[in-house]
């Protein structure tokens, strides 16, 4: 007898603490339209300023400033590009947020614009819970003021967290939020600058010794409402009030960034997440994987885990493969616990700095591209990174991989995560797609597996026929290099010989993108030999001396005989190029073309 197959089918088991559950069904039909429709019902990501999709430097904790002087030197001695420098709990006096331990800290000032005039910027924690302390000014304001969580008799609650004996801000209450925006004022956080930005930790929240680690249920918030109604929310208000803290500490001018542990529905609105306390082990390496996709499909977009694992020692291989996938994610931060050995990159001897600094750098010559799939993930509510069925949804074979994913549209990653290899298996989606090897530029059909050999220094990612990316000539030192180097473009052709791409630019910073529209969004098109600049969205106008110097075409069939450049109101010329047969690569040279002005390229 013939058994049937049961279709495939998905079994969700719902349980809400306080019986209340909203259910919302989005209707796509296509993943695309579906993260509009999600985005439309809970935010949609923020846009960052530039500098955070750059690489961040933490540790618990950089011991004083000599030590985070000594660290920022050491990118710049290394030649790693890197942007910001992060200070855990330990600078603070006691664990008073807000404050610096004066012995090892005592001129956070300086210190801030010692980082700022090589263009870095620099990270302070900021838990929730404020330590019990009659004497320090901000504690007896949070009670005076009545901002403090209260417990089932009334009384303000206290647990027990980093400080010693703590009370909790009550983020659930706006009039809480704008009190705790305040203190972010400049005026307020003594030893703060406007390049000193937010990162929000133990905010699920976390109270030791606490009912499975948090507060009691029936703590009572704002409005009456007990804890158990509000558990999940409350790391998503204290990550908003930080927010609207830094924006008002500029006049609104400037775009914050946040880090938070805990979110909810809707946290995208306000900046990055990471995936919390991970162990340095490979298979937490090759976790990071699906949980920054999940995290990417439930809308929050900009998300990372510590590079390393923040427990336990790496080994430098460990290490390694690590930075060259984070490199690969959207917020790439390497962090560490207290007790574990330094690692700055360049601890390990040549060849592990090498292939670090080379993972870095190609994370900052990509910045053009990830910007731009923020800039779409800001408007369009797509997720940078995508697992592969996003792209090719009636690909079956896609649904369960999620060890390999796409950057975009455009790249395919995947990244290494098993010691000692030296080959790795690849299934390439679509049929009738071609993906380019980036670093070989070698050709292969969709539709199979290959086997490719890696070595230490080597990552697969492949870039898919019919898109065109952006990458920054060399990689600067941080992202306040960016304008300033030029573009080369990779035109990637399909078996139609076409190929589509865009860019965003703007100031990288303030709010002018939003409330001047000074932004700029170009096109790029390949058709018929001819390669198009042109303006992708009637909005926008920014200037900058952003050229591009190179175009690379992937999957030229035979040499061209002449590559010509048209400007409008310029002469035509004609332009060299070089042709490498083997693999069909073009590459046309020294072409100074203003990226945010109209040109063509014509190949014949
Ligand atoms: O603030 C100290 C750590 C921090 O480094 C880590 O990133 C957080 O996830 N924090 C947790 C508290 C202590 C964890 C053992």
């Amino acid at each position: 007898m013939k058994r049937r197959r049961t279709p495939p089918h998905t079994d969700v088991h719902w349980l809400s603490e306080s019986g209340v559950i909203d259910c919302m069904v989005l209707l796509g039909p296509g993943p695309h339209q579906f993260f509009k429709q999600y985005a439309d019902l809970t935010g949609y990501q923020a846009l960052p300023p530039l500098f955070a999709l750059g690489y961040h430097q933490s540790r618990w904790n950089y011991r004083d400033e000599a030590d985070v002087k000594a660290v920022d030197a050491g990118f710049d001695v290394h030649r790693i590009p890197y942007d910001v420098m992060w200070l855990d709990i330990e600078h603070t006096d006691g664990k008073r947020y807000f404050t610096w331990d004066s012995a090892l800290f005592p001129d956070p000032v300086g210190l801030q614009r010692h980082l700022q005039a090589r263009g870095r910027k620099m990270v302070v924690i900021s838990d929730p819970h404020i330590k019990t302390d009659p004497c320090w000014a901000l504690y007896r304001d949070a009670r005076e003021g009545e901002h403090f969580i209260k417990d089932r008799e009334g009384q303000v609650y206290c647990g027990s967290c980093w400080p010693g004996e703590s009370s909790y801000l009550d983020f659930s209450s706006s009039r809480t939020r704008a009190w705790y925006s305040r203190c972010f004022s400049l005026e307020k956080y003594k030893g703060s600058t406007p390049s000193l930005f937010v990162w929000n930790d133990m905010n699920e929240p976390s109270v030791f010794g606490g009912p499975e680690q948090t507060m009691p249920k029936d703590a009572v918030h704002h409005g009456g409402w007990e804890h158990r109604d509000l558990h999940n929310l409350y790391g998503f208000y204290q990550h908003k009030a930080t927010v609207e803290g830094l924006i008002t500490r500029s006049g609104g001018s400037e775009r914050p960034f946040v880090l938070s542990r805990s979110f909810f529905a809707g946290s995208q609105r306000f900046g990055a997440v990471w995936t919390g306390d991970n162990v340095a082990t490979w298979e937490y390496l090759r976790i990071s994987i699906p949980m920054v996709l999940s995290l990417s499909l439930a809308g929050v977009a900009f998300c990372g885990a510590d590079v390393g694992g923040f427990v336990q020692d790496p080994e430098p291989e460990l290490l390694v493969r690590w930075y060259q996938a984070a490199a690969l994610q959207p917020f790439f931060r390497g962090h560490a616990a207290m007790e574990t050995k330094r690692r700055e990159p360049w601890l390990f001897g040549e060849e592990v700095t090498a292939v670090i600094r080379s993972a870095i750098q190609q994370r900052y010559r990509l910045l053009p591209f990830w910007y731009t799939l923020f800039h779409r993930a800001h408007t369009c509510g797509l997720p940078p990174v995508r697992p592969l069925w996003i792209e090719f949804p009636t690909e079956e074979s896609t649904f369960t991989v999620d060890d390999r994913y796409m950057i975009g549209g455009a790249l395919l990653a995947c990244p290494v995560t098993e010691p000692g290899i030296q080959e790795v298996q690849v299934s390439l989606p679509g049929p009738e797609e071609v993906w380019y090897d980036i670093h070989s530029k070698k050709v292969y059909g969709g539709g199979g597996t290959l086997r490719l050999p890696v070595t230490l220094d080597s990552v697969p990612v492949f870039q898919r026929g019919g898109s065109v990316i952006c990458r920054s000539v060399g990689s600067g030192t941080c992202t306040a290099d960016f304008q300033l180097l030029p573009l080369d473009i990779t035109v990637a052709i399909n078996s139609q010989g076409g190929a589509e791409g865009e860019l965003y630019l703007d100031d990288g910073h303030s709010f002018c993108f939003r409330d001047r529209k000074a932004f700029s969004l170009r096109g790029f098109s390949m058709q018929a030999g001819r390669l198009l600049c042109r303006a992708a969205s009637r909005e926008g106008s920014f200037h900058c001396g952003t050229v591009v110097q190179s175009v690379t075409v992937l999957g030229m069939k035979k040499p061209p005989s002449s590559v010509t450049l048209y400007v409008p109101g310029e002469e035509d010329r004609s332009a060299s190029f070089e042709f490498v047969e083997a693999c069909g690569v073009l590459t046309v040279h020294n072409l100074e073309l203003r990226v945010t002005a109209d040109w063509e390229i014509h190949i014949c």
